[in-house]
């Protein structure tokens, strides 16, 4: 395997899927990881067929440490040389004052953006460690730079990964793998569909009256990020639509 591999969590949608078809754009081999099975395989299908590249889907929840490990493990040793990782699977569920959470949803939100992370991140590295090289884009949010009301559990989920994403750099500059955070405002993307539980109106109206940006926004920062000469790394952005300021003071008409 000749050209250079990123492995993409969450590509089923969003974030993530920009990202793989501007990976796959960009001649990378990719592993594509999600839990939805039909959309990993059509875009798996699309994007080799595209872009005449190699495609491994996996199918996986990032939460099941013991399923996830033995999957990531099981791939042939030659996918393991992974180039750029980009820890993006994440997703808030509810919106609602502490008293009022739901205790499941907590649980949800701190195994998949802190937990998840984590586990990939521990087995990815260890991949990358004995080329003493690679690059972990990890996907925070606003959320991790301020808190607002209700976002409570999240915003502390997105603020474990900017503690997270300062860690790994620390720890991994022995090895020369550079690790940056991307930390978006609004993106439309199926997020609020996923924090509002399905409920498509209450979802359109966090993008109503604004510009939001759109995932390929964050892709096209990620590839800036990636494509940097091998000794420049950029630590961290964080990347707002024009039309809001912070989490909460948007200039809505
Ligand atoms: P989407 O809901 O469109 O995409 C989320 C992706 O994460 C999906 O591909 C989903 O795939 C995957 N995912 C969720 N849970 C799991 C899991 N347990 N195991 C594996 N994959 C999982 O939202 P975005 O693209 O907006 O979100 C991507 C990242 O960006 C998240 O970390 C989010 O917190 C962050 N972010 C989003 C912002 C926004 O406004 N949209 C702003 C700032 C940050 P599947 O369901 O198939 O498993
Ligand atoms: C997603 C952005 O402001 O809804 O991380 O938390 S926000």
């Amino acid at each position: 395997m000749t050209s250079k591999i990123a492995l993409i969590t969450g590509a089923t949608s969003g974030i993530g899927e920009a990202c793989a078809n501007l990976f796959a754009r960009e001649g990378y081999q990719l592993i594509l990881l999600g839990r939805r099975a039909e959309r990993l395989e059509t875009l798996s299908t699309t994007l080799a067929t595209t872009y005449g590249i190699t495609v491994m889907p996996l199918v996986a929840d990032v939460r099941e440490k013991v399923a996830l490990t033995a999957i990531l493990e099981a791939i042939p040793e030659a996918w393991k040389k992974v180039d750029v990782l980009v820890n993006n699977a994440g997703l808030s569920q509810g919106l609602d004052p502490i008293d009022k959470g739901d205790t499941d949803d907590w649980d949800t939100m701190i195994d998949t953006n802190v937990k998840g992370l984590l586990y990939i991140t521990k087995l990815v590295s260890n991949w990358m460690i004995p080329s003493q090289s690679g690059h972990i884009i990890n996907i925070g949010s606003i959320a991790g730079k301020e808190v607002y009301p209700n976002g409570n559990v999240y915003c502390a989920t997105k603020h474990a990964v900017d503690a997270l994403n300062q860690g790994m750099r620390i720890d991994l500059l022995p090895h020369n793998i550079k690790v940056t955070a991307i930390n978006p405002g609004m993106v439309e993307t199926e997020f609020s569909l996923v924090r509002f539980k399905g409920d498509e109106d209450r979802a359109k109206k966090v993008y109503q009256g604004l510009t939001p940006l759109m995932a390929q926004d964050i892709a096209d920062a990620i590839w800036f990020v990636v494509s940097r000469p091998a000794h420049v790394n950029i630590n961290d952005m964080v990347i707002m639509p024009t039309a809001q300021a912070t989490a909460t003071i948007t200039n809505k008409k």
